[in-house]
């Protein structure tokens, strides 16, 4: 017989994958060696799509690419004999769809990168204090935290007619199956969740309804947000009409999965101990630790740490870097304009620019909007006193020696603020195909550097869905070791690039972006 195969959707902020994980069986006598192979079957473009100055997501599209992905992962599957055993769906966090009485989509989603939060976490703590949601939340402060767009769009015609509001994944994974349901670990960056609980929080809601009574009704009954599940729980079967679409057999189950991407990234981390830091590299960086308990500390919420969900009653423990969206929009920027610009070409060439000529501080608001990114990194750069960067080249050593220090930072703030040793740096996700970036990281941090699985989210997807599915048992640790399995690592050394700098240049470097020196 075939082996179990799970598809795993993971959509990212600049593409959706659909990937087949196989679950194969190792050939030691007591069944161990079990491996997990994955399969990418589709792959298609996502990105903003501006309507009128607002900034939406092409949500059917997407779900159109699922079914497209899905139609070719059963054929595959069918064809190797295989047995199609589960779906997950993760997504970036934060955005939502809202349905009106009658189940229908109001309108596409709003992208977390619309201005229409701009000021808007100010007058959210001016009336509900950022403390009070600390203590409550754990989470940190962006400007897209669904509690924050909800406070944007109170008032509107389409908030007036929401009855339900479905997280992305949540809402594709509805459009499978026609169950609604809220996945935690996604749920936690909605900044309406208790930490601690893991459950909706009733005290923070009314206190915010109250602050703003044009908010519309979030809990109970008629709340606009469903009832929450933790990763694993099967949501239903995929729907008949579905199944017949993508040639399914019936019944396939759909699975909760750690439905934030980076959850099912962290789920996908190949450590050995848990003395690890991770980061998981994608248009996004977040780098940070795993942890049993929040950290709800004054000093963790004055570092705009943040406590979400993980899946097995884990804490994500961990901070927001700016990540490769700086390279992408600089890359986009300039095919715009007609400047060549090919990725390979740029690294290579970045390479050969002496480390930390320019470095800015990435997590400065300025870069979160799309547009011009080389001009708002030159101007950053001036701003600071340094030369900006003279080249496409020193632009992007500019971005990734930037990026190498502020993994830096927060791997040791992470440690400092939790009190947990860090002995490696795992990095996962998309990003860990650049080298260079990978040989910084350990440059900077001074700590060795363990690189891959590349799809990092899609693993953890599969992983997940696979112990669903009884495929897998055991706690988190024994599925890294099944994942590891299964994933070609690259390890970084300190210190051993050829132009690598010693991590005291790095030291100063932290202390340039501070401006405390
Ligand atoms: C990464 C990610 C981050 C989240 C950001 C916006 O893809 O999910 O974790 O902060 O996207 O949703």
């Amino acid at each position: 017989t075939g082996a179990a195969a799970f598809v795993a959707v993971d959509l990212g902020a600049s593409s959706g994958r659909v990937i087949v994980g196989r679950v194969l069986p190792g050939d030691a006598p007591d069944g161990g060696g079990t491996r997990v192979e994955l399969h990418e079957v589709t792959r298609f473009p996502n990105g903003p799509v501006e309507v009128d100055g607002t900034l939406h997501w092409d949500v059917l599209r997407l779900h159109q690419g699922i079914l497209d992905g899905l139609r070719a992962a059963v054929r595959e599957t069918q064809a190797r004999g295989d047995v199609l055993a589960g779906i997950g769906i993760d997504s970036w966090a934060v955005d939502y769809g809202l349905l009106d009485a009658d189940g229908a989509l109001l309108g596409n989603p709003v992208h977390y990168r619309d201005s229409r939060t701009d000021g808007v976490p100010g007058t959210v703590y001016a009336a509900v204090g950022a403390d009070e949601h600390y203590a409550v939340n754990g989470l940190q402060t962006q400007p897209f935290n669904t509690e924050f767009q909800l406070v944007a769009s109170a008032g509107t015609a389409q908030a007036g007619a929401a009855r339900r509001l479905l997280l992305i994944p949540d809402l594709l994974t509805a459009w499978l199956t026609g169950r609604q349901v809220a996945e935690v670990t996604n749920a936690s960056t909605t900044g309406l969740l208790d930490v601690g609980s893991r459950q909706w929080s009733v005290p923070l809601v009314a206190r915010l309804r109250e602050a703003f009574p044009s908010l519309p009704e979030l809990l109970g009954a008629d709340g606009l947000l469903p009832g929450l599940v933790e990763p694993g729980t099967v949501v239903g079967p995929l729907s008949d009409a579905v199944a017949r679409a993508v040639g399914a057999p019936s019944g396939v189950p759909v699975v909760a999965v750690g439905s934030h991407d980076t959850a099912s990234a962290v789920v996908a981390v190949p450590a050995e101990t848990d003395r690890f830091a991770y980061v998981s590299c994608g248009t996004w960086s977040l780098v940070g630790l795993e942890l049993d308990e929040p950290v709800l500390s004054a000093a963790s919420r004055e570092a705009n740490f943040t406590n979400e969900l993980g899946v097995d009653g884990t804490v994500r423990y961990l901070r927001n870097v700016m990540g490769l969206w700086l390279l992408q929009e600089s890359l986009r920027t300039w095919n715009a304009a007609g400047l060549p610009a090919d990725l390979p070409d740029l690294l290579a060439e970045a390479a050969r620019v002496p480390a930390l000529t320019t470095v800015i501080d990435v997590d400065a608001p300025e870069f979160l909007a799309p547009g011009d990114m080389p001009a708002r990194i030159a101007a950053a750069a001036e701003r600071s006193g340094q030369t900006p960067p003279q080249s496409q080249a020193e632009t992007v050593r500019c971005i990734l020696d930037s990026l190498a220090v502020a993994y830096r930072r927060a791997v040791q703030q992470a440690s400092e603020l939790s009190g947990r040793e860090v002995e490696v740096v795992h990095m996962v996700g998309g990003g860990v195909r650049n080298e260079l970036l990978c040989q910084l990281t350990a440059d900077a941090t001074g700590l060795p550097v363990v690189a891959g699985p590349v799809e990092g989210a899609a693993l953890g997807n599969v992983l997940v869905q696979a112990r669903a599915a009884g495929v897998l048992s055991g706690d988190l640790a024994a599925l890294r070791e099944v994942g590891a399995r299964g994933v070609e690592l690259r390890r970084y050394t300190p210190g051993a690039g050829a132009g690598s700098l010693g991590v005291e240049h790095w030291a100063a470097a932290a202390l340039r972006v501070d401006g405390r020196a």
